[in-house]
């Protein structure tokens, strides 16, 4: 039913904080190694900014996702699951998770299910997308806190909405509409997409 409106909603640092439970494990396992507070978090790739710091923190950066437990660990953002609740019970409205697995795929895809079936329930594990390219999937709008969108499809159909995190709060003209957090008026975003 082309009525219905297609949500398509990101899972790490949109709905999971990613940022923070990296840096808490990155300072657990490395006590005596600098480190980039939230606030100096500039770009989305964290392993580029802790690369540019010293070269060698940027394989220490990609060890901590790559350990087991590392995304089922992640605590959920703030109003992220109950906007995702809330939504998925909307007239007319699919909600789907849309994320980026990375390419060591020996925990993250399954801790991504487990994630979502813990704290949204077993129910939303017919809602998750894995994909490392979110311009082949259609929907209506993709909110997302990654600025640069990228795939082999040139004109996705969806409208990007960047969800604002602590990497791209600096940014100063993005292309995109902001979704600031959960707290911000998500509900006015789909219903303009409606129309
Ligand atoms: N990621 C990296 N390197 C980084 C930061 C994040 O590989 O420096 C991973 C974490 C997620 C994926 O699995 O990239 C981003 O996925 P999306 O949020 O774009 O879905």
């Amino acid at each position: 039913n082309s009525r219905r409106l297609r949500v398509l909603v990101d899972m790490d640092g949109v709905i999971a904080d990613f940022e923070g439970g990296f840096l808490k494990k990155f300072k657990a396992r490395f006590p005596n190694e600098p480190f980039i507070s939230l606030e100096d978090r500039r770009g989305f790739w964290v392993s580029t900014q802790y690369g540019d710091m010293r070269s060698d923190l940027c394989d220490k950066a990609i060890s901590i996702w790559e350990s087991k437990n590392f995304f089922m660990d992640l605590e959920p953002l703030p109003g992220g699951v109950e906007a995702l609740k809330e939504m998925s019970k909307m007239e007319n409205t699919d909600v789907f998770i849309c994320t980026s697995p990375i390419k060591h795929y020996s925990f993250c895809p399954y801790e991504k299910y487990a994630w979502v079936e813990k704290h949204l329930g077993p129910e939303f594990l017919e809602q998750i997308i894995l994909t490392r390219d979110k311009t082949i999937v259609t929907g209506d709008v993709l909110i997302d806190d990654k600025p640069d969108i990228l795939g082999v499809e040139p004109y996705p159909t969806w409208e990007h909405v960047l969800f604002t995190a602590c990497h791209n709060k600096h940014l100063e003209n993005p292309s995109q509409r902001r979704l600031l957090s959960w707290a911000d008026d998500w509900r006015a975003v789909l219903a303009s997409k409606r129309q």
